[in-house]
């Protein structure tokens, strides 16, 4: 059993009911990054949202940070077998982000500096499920994880949780990201295994 009896003080019970299926534990923290890592200075950051007009929804770091940050705690699951869980977090609900936008469109496209993308339905990152994460385990995001900030979409594979995240793109349809386009699956459900198509 790859499990300890140590506590866990994320939501969802005990280890063993909390680890997808063919999921292993890790205690360290892997970095999985495809390209080289972008060094954004918080004074230069911004996210975007583009939606249907004209207009881009824009935050500096400040702004964004306004919006109100919260700590959460959850586990993570990357598509490479491992899963980290009770990792505490603190970051910006995208709930926030989206109290401003008005879009018809049910598809969101994360996209990062570095040119990373990864494909959403909005209602994924809606209702206290998805943040942009700023610090992690009581510390700024390192680089190599994504900071200065990143997507944080627990409920799905880790792929989904866009690193140095700059804009979120509304799509009228579910068109597929970096490795979507590469043969992962659309959606990526942990407890589906929805692992590649
Ligand atoms: N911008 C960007 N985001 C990314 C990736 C990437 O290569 N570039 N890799 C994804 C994958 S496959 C995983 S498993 C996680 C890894 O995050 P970590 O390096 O902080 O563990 O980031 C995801 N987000
Ligand atoms: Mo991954």
């Amino acid at each position: 059993m790859p499990f300890t009896t140590r506590g866990f003080s994320g939501r969802g019970g005990q280890p063993d009911t909390r680890l997808p299926p063919g999921q292993t534990m890790v205690d360290k923290w892997p970095v999985l990054s495809a390209g080289p890592t972008p060094h954004v200075d918080t004074r230069d950051w911004e996210l975007t949202v583009q939606d249907e007009t004209s207009t881009d929804h824009r935050w500096s770091w400040d702004e964004f940070l306004a919006l109100g940050v919260e700590d959460i705690t959850v586990d993570i699951h990357c598509v490479t077998h491992w899963s980290k869980l009770g990792m505490s977090w603190r970051g910006v609900s995208l709930d926030k982000i989206f109290e401003n936008v008005a879009s018809e469109r049910q598809y969101v496209l994360a996209h990062s500096y570095g040119g990373y993308t990864t494909n959403l339905p909005l209602e994924d990152l809606l209702g206290s499920k998805a943040w942009i994460a700023t610090e992690a385990e009581g510390q700024p995001l390192h680089p190599e994880h994504g900071g200065p900030a990143r997507l944080l979409v627990p409920h799905l594979y880790f792929w989904k949780s866009a690193k140095w995240v700059r804009g979120l793109t509304m799509m009228p349809d579910n068109d597929p990201g970096f490795w979507e386009r590469y043969g992962y699956h659309i959606y990526g459900d942990p407890w589906k295994e929805q692992r590649y198509r």
